[in-house]
């Protein structure tokens, strides 16, 4: 383990409000991020907003106010919706912050300097509709496919970086860091798109100001602004403190992105030469996430299916939709959302499962143990295959998260969950109480399903951090998440004997289906 953990989301257009995709990444780093803090690592979470290129502009057109306006709008609701959440970040970035843009602009003169840049006239199939160059892909029958039209034959003249120069480097460190991009199939995916070398050649990082002027403008040419790609991904090296900043060398070297798929190409081959021509390390991973399909079609604002994280709060608290978004999605790979599908899963798992467990261990112990953790006897084979069924959870939770598959962390707590509940069924401590052979045995059966209990709590703590604070709390150890630190808390026989606990409300109230949305 490393003493220190960098992570990052993807910093979202600002072209509209945020929805289910921009609320699976930031809540899959979230929960990285509040695991490693756990760990006792010290961890830096950056999100933030892209704020430059067309598809801002394009939206500020539309709305018919300045670019600034937009996204100063469009920023604030990121930031209060994450807020609202309790999505917790260190910094949020904007790339129109003047800080942001002094890095990038030295960054471009360094690079100009290094010779990594060159000046080009070149010419190309351009459509006046997309005010771009159109590739071979955005053609058919040879025409623009979104307008229609054909496009015109124009020349340009623009900056280049040399990326070509790097590829060799690239492969060789895809070859040396096999888990460099994970899971596999986008590392498959980029080294295809790597060795394909039609379809890359070196990367075009300006747009001359008669066509675009919203972006940062090139230190070395004042008629021209900087591609918003090359912008936006300096955003990790701006919000680790490049260059100078005194923390930057250490938490840079322990850097990770959490990123979606379509986002593969910029961060897989542009973000790492850009790196190496600065003499700076490529990050550590790049978690490459799938998508979600609302009602198996493309989110998008057109079908307005973008389901809003704070309708899904009000209608079923976010802590079940955070554990469905985790649980129901294989880290990877596409996922279909859909409401009937995340009522019964928080059904499952949430209601029945661990919400039993805790409605049973709690009033059980109000009733038999005086609404105090009791003192455990030495206890038997049960009791330890419940100790060992949470100590396997610990361990498998540490590998599972590390390697980024969080649906099967959340199943490895739950088949402890299931084991403690199990016990409980075998114990029958309802029956034992009433039984004067067996009624000595209840408070070690109770003892033992606290103690599951406060140890599901701190390891499901990173993904339901509002409902596993609410466990904890009824077990008479309210704040006990401040300075826990995992593996050492989550050991067997550490809550205190006496703790006073307390029934409450049920936690995960069973969302019955009429109260389901059609
Ligand atoms: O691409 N399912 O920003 P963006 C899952 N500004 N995740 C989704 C999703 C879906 N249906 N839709 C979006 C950009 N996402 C650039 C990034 S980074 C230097 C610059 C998530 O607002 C996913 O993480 O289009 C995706 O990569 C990201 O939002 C793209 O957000």
């Amino acid at each position: 383990m490393s003493a220190v953990f960098y992570l990052t989301t993807p910093i979202y257009y600002m072209n509209g409000e945020p929805h289910i995709g921009h609320t699976y990444a930031t809540v899959v780093a979230d929960t990285l991020a509040r695991y490693h803090r756990l760990c006792g690592e010290r961890t830096f979470l950056l999100t933030g907003s892209d704020e430059h290129g067309e598809k801002v502009l394009e939206a500020a057109a539309e709305r018919g106010v300045p670019p600034q306006e937009i996204t100063d709008h469009y920023s604030a609701i990121f930031r209060s919706t994450w807020d609202e959440l309790g999505l917790h970040y260190d910094r949020f970035i904007r790339t129109t912050e003047p800080a942001h843009r002094q890095v990038v602009q030295g960054i471009l003169q360094t690079l100009f300097d290094r010779g990594q840049i060159y000046f080009q006239e070149y010419g190309g199939n351009y459509c006046v509709g997309c005010e771009r160059f159109l590739t071979e892909r955005d053609l058919v029958d040879g025409l623009c496919r979104d307008h229609e039209r054909a496009p015109e034959h124009r020349t340009e003249s623009n900056y280049f970086f040399k990326m070509t120069e790097h590829f060799e480097w690239l492969v060789g460190h895809f070859e040396e860091h096999p888990d460099f991009v994970r899971p596999e199939r986008y590392r498959n995916e980029a080294l295809a798109m790597l060795r394909d070398e039609s379809g890359l050649g070196d990367l075009c990082i300006s747009r001359p100001k008669s066509r675009l002027h919203w972006g940062i403008e090139l230190p070395f040419d004042a008629d021209y602004v900087c591609y918003v790609w090359f912008d936006a991904l300096v955003n990790y090296l701006t919000g680790a403190g490049y260059p100078d900043g005194e923390e930057f060398p250490e938490f840079w070297s322990e850097c990770q992105h959490v990123i979606g798929k379509d986002i593969l190409k910029p961060h897989a081959i542009f973000w790492p030469t850009m790196l190496h021509a600065l003499g700076v390390e490529p990050p550590r991973h790049l978690n490459v996430h799938g998508f979600w399909n609302v009602d198996d079609r493309k989110v998008s604002k057109s079908l307005g299916n973008m389901v809003a994280p704070l309708i899904m709060r009000d209608r079923y608290g976010f802590d079940a939709f955070r554990y469905y978004l985790m649980r129901d999605m294989v880290f990877g790979l596409d996922a279909s959302f859909s409401e009937e599908a995340l009522v019964a899963r928080v059904n499952a798992d949430l209601a029945n499962n661990l919400g039993n467990l805790v409605s049973r261990t709690l009033n059980m112990t109000e009733r038999f143990t005086e609404g105090r953790v009791p003192e455990p006897g030495p206890g038997d084979e049960p009791e330890r295959a419940v100790e060992s069924a949470l100590a396997q959870a610990v361990a498998e939770v540490d590998r599972r998260v590390r390697e980024m598959a969080l649906h099967r962390a959340l199943e490895a707590i739950l088949r402890a969950v299931d084991a403690a509940n199990r016990y409980l069924e075998q114990r029958e401590p309802w029956k034992a109480a009433k039984d004067p052979e067996r009624a000595g045995g209840v408070a070690t059966t109770l003892y033992t399903c606290c103690e599951a209990l406060r140890i599901t709590a701190l390891l499901l703590s990173p993904f339901l951090p509002e409902k596993s604070a609410e466990i904890l709390a009824r077990l008479g150890l309210e704040g006990a998440l401040k300075g826990a630190r995992l593996p050492a808390d989550a050991s067997w026989g550490r809550i205190p004997v006496g703790s006073p606990t307390s029934v409450g409300k049920p936690l995960f109230p069973r969302i019955e289906s009429e109260e389901q949305p059609a």
